[in-house]
């Protein structure tokens, strides 16, 4: 049998994953065989994984990019969890919480029943962002880390990062920040989300989101060794010493295609498409506002909109992949390949189905 055609992009409304570069396809392609995870035998990638880790530094603001540690990891899910075992394994206690705002994604939640650790999900204000006051409340002496959103999953918000950091210290936990989705957008926006910005201890910012990478590629950054080295584990057959990543054998793929599309768009490439981005939601949001559906204001661009059921299986059945909200808003997520172009196809889709 052939091999059939991927699902093509065009009408594509709902997920966190886009066209790779066409630097990153190459990239990737060539080093589809190698195993970062492993770098006493595959030294080119390993180099390779070095300077990926550095570039996300650079991305992520930290203010000494080649002192930053971390790795290539599957993805976003990947990152968090391994943010939740670092902190884990550096408290001093046996049992401990991990705070969280209600708005985090549900990896945090499979990380927490992976490790057996307590999550405490806190409410989020009108404005979809962390309660300040109720994480300060939930926080206590074996709290370990408190984690907060830079770019929501439903409405992209940006959680307010110095404060959770302020509220984590205080009580002796770590600050992770997930920009899994948001790490290649904020750097061009006025938020205080970064290593520069914030006393942040972990973060997550994936590649093969926003960044163009190809998939699997997510970014796990630690502001210092510490925090590393509390996921190392000794291999005792292998030429390295130690292994602080979740997988073993790893994509060589994800780490060349992170560093290629990074190279070819930092910064100026994704400034563009972080503006480009930001300026379709807020035109997507007028016309919708215009047209008298409930919008949340776009922050990072994601627009989210009240819809009736029948309009949205009718709009799924025209072939839009539009997914929705916990609270039943359909989302529009603005990835480089939702183009102005697609959206006005979009709405004129929308407005004969509800005619
Ligand atoms: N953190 C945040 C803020 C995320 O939005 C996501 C994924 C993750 C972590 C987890 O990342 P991985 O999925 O890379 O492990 N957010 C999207 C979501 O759950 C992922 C997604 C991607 C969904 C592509 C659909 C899709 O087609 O909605």
């Amino acid at each position: 049998m052939q091999t059939p055609e991927p699902q093509s992009f065009d009408r594509v409304l709902s997920s966190m994953c886009t066209e790779p570069h066409p630097a990153a396809r190459d990239a990737a392609e060539r080093f589809l065989a190698t195993n970062p995870g492993d770098p006493g035998t595959y030294e080119a990638v390993a180099d390779l994984e070095e300077r990926a880790v550095g570039l996300l530094a650079t991305v992520a603001e930290h203010p000494s990019p080649t002192e930053a540690s971390g790795y290539v990891a599957g993805g976003g899910t990947e990152a968090n969890l391994q943010a939740v075992r670092s902190a884990r394994n550096r408290h001093p206690d046996a049992d401990v919480n991990v705070v969280a705002p209600e708005s985090v994604h549900f990896s945090v939640y499979k990380a927490a029943e992976v490790l057996d650790v307590d999550l405490r999900t806190v409410p989020t204000d009108d404005d979809h962002r962390a309660d300040l006051a109720a994480v300060e409340a939930a926080v206590d002496e074996a709290t370990a880390l408190v984690v907060g959103v830079a770019g929501t999953t439903e409405y992209g918000r940006v959680d307010p990062i110095p404060e959770l950091g302020r509220i984590a210290h205080d009580a002796g936990a770590l600050l992770h920040v997930d920009a899994a989705w948001g790490g290649f957008l904020l750097p061009f926006t006025d938020h205080d989300w970064s290593f520069a910005d914030a006393p942040v201890d972990t973060l997550t910012i994936d590649p093969h989101k926003c960044g163009r990478g190809v998939v699997p590629g997510g970014g796990l950054l630690a502001r210092d060794p510490a925090a590393m080295d509390a996921l190392a584990v000794e291999t005792p057959y292998l030429e390295s010493r130690s292994q602080a990543t979740l997988n073993g054998t790893r994509s060589g793929a994800g780490v060349a295609g992170a560093v290629a599309a990074i190279e070819a768009l930092w910064p100026d490439g994704y400034r563009e498409a972080a503006e480009r981005a930001a300026a379709d939601a807020d035109w997507l949001a007028g016309e919708l506002t215009d047209r008298g559906y409930d919008v949340v204001e776009p922050d990072l661009p994601i627009v989210a909109f009240d819809i009736s059921d029948s309009t949205f299986e009718a709009l799924r059945a025209d072939g839009w992949r539009l997914s929705r909200t916990g609270a039943g808003e359909a989302r529009v997520v603005h990835m480089p390949h939702v183009t102005r172009e697609s959206l006005r196809a979009f709405l004129t889709d929308l407005d004969r189905i509800r005619t």
